[in-house]
């Protein structure tokens, strides 16, 4: 289209897949930026067929872009998007620097697509293991509404960006030899093990990955008093983000009609037949755009209360596809300017903690 688009972290884990997404959802977009800090500056790369240089991201990187993409770090977002927005782009921002901010949209398109309306210039997506979640979640609460959420992840290292895919690949091989090994991206040792810790603790004893969980969830489906616990645990797969999930309804529902209900659900694909074996596994996943649900039954320990395994691809859905389906989201809506319309009622700032 006629769209200039910058991509901040172009070299990156989720840069590299976002660039696969362009090619296949975008294949005329040919005014591209792509951005790096110095160290991925020089490096050449061919998208929809053309070859750009990437270049270190300045000052003047922004300069006639209309939708920058951020994803590098928290402390790279928190520099470049006041920048890149005073340069007059609009920023999709993958960290988690503005997530929970009260006059940032927090959207899953699919979720709450209208809160692209009321942007301040950013809007930010949700954590890669927040997104499964509310596509999930959500048309169950539209209809039942959710009391109680119970999510235990298990997460892949390429959450940890691709120094911690090449630290699992290191480590495999190193443990089938007998060496020993030394944690340098992961708190632990990752190869042959998991760790019940994604990022640093809070007082609460959760992690910030949980509280993230918490959090944006309830942000994104505009729904503060649902209780969220979780458990966020890396294991050694490569690439998808799973989830066993436990939800509370306020009344009892037959799992036909939770079936049909996810059935219904745009990104969402249903994949549960126990007797033929099928449930969604994370390296079938690992390239697709949906969310998968499977194991969808009765919690045998609460008459209104569900249990459902859910898988998506962390870089996909969790990342640069929900990035560029909001991008989508803007030009449909004709809400490329800033505070195109106001805010509604909802604030997130009225959102209490569970502290
Ligand atoms: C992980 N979910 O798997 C994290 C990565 O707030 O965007 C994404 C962190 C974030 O390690």
């Amino acid at each position: 289209s006629h769209l200039t688009i910058a991509v901040v972290g172009a070299t990156g884990a989720v840069g590299a897949e976002f660039l696969k997404i362009v090619e296949q959802r975008h294949p005329q977009l040919h005014s591209l930026k792509l951005l790096a800090s110095s160290r991925s500056a020089g490096t050449r790369l061919t998208v929809n067929g053309k070859e750009f240089t990437v270049e270190e991201t300045t000052e003047d990187s922004f300069k006639g872009v209309d939708i920058a993409f951020i994803s590098a770090s928290t402390e790279a977002s928190r520099h470049w998007a006041p920048i890149a927005v005073a340069a007059g782009a609009v920023v999709i921002d993958d960290s988690s620097a503005f997530r929970m901010q009260d006059d940032v949209p927090l959207v899953v398109p699919e979720v709450n697509g209208a809160d692209v309306t009321w942007h301040p210039g950013i809007i930010a997506i949700p954590n890669c293991s927040t997104t499964p979640l509310v596509m999930v979640a959500h048309p169950i609460h539209r209809v039942n509404p959710i009391k109680r959420i119970i999510a235990d992840t298990y997460q892949s290292v390429s959450g940890a960006g691709g120094a911690a895919v090449q630290e699992l690949r290191e480590q495999s091989e190193a443990l089938l030899k007998g060496q020993s090994v030394t944690p340098r991206h992961q708190p632990k040792q990752i190869g042959f093990n998991v760790i019940p810790q994604i990022d640093s603790f809070l007082d609460n004893g959760y992690t910030r990955e949980e509280q993230k969980m918490i959090d944006e969830s309830r942000k994104i489906m505009h729904a503060p008093d649902i209780r969220v616990s979780a458990t966020c645990v890396r294991v050694p797969v490569m690439v998808s983000h799973s989830a066993g999930v436990h939800l509370e309804l306020e009344r009892a529902m037959d799992i036909g009609e939770i079936r049909a209900l996810l059935m219904d659900m745009p990104g969402v694909t249903v994949l549960d037949n126990t007797e033929g074996g099928d449930y969604p596994i994370p390296w079938d996943v690992a390239g697709e755009d949906d969310v998968f649900v499977g194991r969808i039954r009765k919690d045998a320990s609460n008459l209104s209360g569900i249990a459902l395994w859910i898988v998506s691809d962390n870089l996909r859905k969790g990342a640069a596809l929900n990035s560029i389906q909001i991008a989508e989201e803007l030009v449909d809506r004709e809400c490329l300017k800033a505070g195109s319309s106001p805010r509604p009622k909802f604030r997130t700032g009225e959102l209490e903690s569970l502290e």
